[in-house]
């Protein structure tokens, strides 16, 4: 077992009840173990870690009074919030887990957001489209780095629509030689472990709907066309025809500057959902009922060619049409997708596949993790163990984030 205290509770007030649920087990899961009523000093709770440090825990609000309940996540910011020490019935099972996991003091970087290191690859107005809102203001450009957040530039002010509506549309230039740039910063700070936000190439400013999985966004990297023409290149289906873009080596040369530095980073696997550009979403749609890819996502209508609008439809994760769904079958994910997933998987934890994972990713945490089923995580787990051989040191981790049901 063992005991974490969180540090800087969330705040609680007099008519609210705070509980805060967690598991962690051998399997990824997040079945309750524990309710404990809080106070609003402390937190603390006692989770079963029998081998893997899955630690999975999101906070409920209940109102007494009328009986409404709002439930939100702090899975991933709380990641920087708590220290984990050990119980009095610590020994034993949690002597299997990883010791660098329970001794982690955690850094969120949202990328885009974090440090601009190279001024010649931010976003363009056309790398922003095809997702929402899917239009670029006239007299979009770049936000200046240290410009006010509060302060509105004169795009953002044509368009009519609100300071929430446009602060979405702005784009900093943040990018992985940025990164790069601050580890000495961090480990200044006693961070020794990284979680990233999600940095597969994607459009929208969140990159949580991906249009590839196996490619890192293509403006955290040095040369966004140049990468543009390699992926170009590729048939995304098959990973023997997978390439090396600027911005997937110099991710690589992240991890490894992480590393030396005897640091860890995680990554966030977002596997549930994709972007409206996902390559197999794009070729589904285009080769219509009988592409091969049909069956990947929940689609609920097919393309009219008679008629000149566009009726092919899907589903979206909570509805939204941005993030198109896989299906859900007996195994908790199409079968032609675990494939895609195992390998992209594959690619990032052991980079050059020579059997050694020091040069992959320690660790995935993975979005909205109770949004698929349990079986798939089961299967997943097996993927990222079987990427880390016991006789080796690198020991890896999966954190799984709840999203409000
Ligand atoms: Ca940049
Ligand atoms: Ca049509
Ligand atoms: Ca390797």
């Amino acid at each position: 077992m063992l005991d974490i205290p969180l540090i800087n509770p969330i705040h609680t007030t007099r008519d609210r009840i705070v509980q805060l649920q967690a598991s962690c087990r051998s399997e990824v899961a997040w079945d309750m173990q524990r309710l404990t009523p809080l106070d609003s000093a402390s937190i603390r709770f006692l989770v079963d870690t029998s081998v893997i440090p899955c630690i999975l825990f999101h906070v409920k609000r209940v109102n007494p009074v009328g009986g409404k309940r709002k439930l939100f996540i702090v899975a991933m910011l709380a990641l920087g919030m708590i220290q984990m020490t050990r119980g009095n019935g610590a020994a034993g099972a949690a002597e299997a887990s990883d010791q660098w996991f329970r001794d982690a003091v955690w850094y969120q970087i949202f990328p885009e957001r974090f440090c601009n290191g190279d001024p010649t690859n931010d976003p363009t107005p056309e790398s922003c489209l095809g997702t929402w809102p899917d239009y670029v203001p006239e007299g979009w450009s770049v936000i200046p780095w240290t410009s006010d957040w509060y302060a509105r530039q004169p795009w953002e002010i044509r368009t009519g629509e609100d300071f929430y509506h446009t602060a979405q549309l702005r784009r900093y230039g943040g990018d992985l030689q940025g990164i790069i740039q601050r580890l000495d910063y961090l480990q200044d700070l006693g961070i020794n472990a990284i979680y990233l936000n999600p940095i597969f190439d994607s459009p929208s400013l969140h990159k949580y709907g991906a249009r590839y999985f196996h490619h890192v966004d293509r403006h955290f990297g040095p040369d966004p066309d140049g990468d543009a023409r390699i992926i170009a290149s590729e048939d995304p289906a098959d990973p023997g025809t997978w390439q090396w873009t600027s911005a997937d080596k110099l991710f690589l040369q992240l991890i490894d500057e992480v590393h030396q530095r005897k640091m860890r980073i995680i990554i966030d696997g977002v596997f549930n959902h994709v972007g409206i550009p996902f390559w197999a979403l794009d070729r589904a749609r285009k080769e219509g009922p009988e592409s091969r890819f049909a069956d990947w996502f929940q689609i609920t209508r097919w393309d009219d060619p008679e008629t000149n609008e566009d009726e092919f439809d899907y589903e979206g994760w909570f509805g939204i049409k941005d993030l198109p769904v896989f299906r859900k079958p007996r195994g908790g994910m199409p079968e032609p997708v675990k494939l895609h997933i195992q390998a992209v998987l594959s690619r990032w934890m052991d980079p050059d596949q020579d059997g050694n994972p020091a040069d992959g990713v320690d660790g995935w945490r993975l979005d909205v993790a109770e949004h698929r089923p349990l079986v798939f995580w089961r299967q997943f787990r097996k993927w990222v163990k079987k990427n880390q051989p016991r006789r080796l040191p690198h020991r890896r981790s999966v954190v799984g984030g709840l999203f409000p049901a």
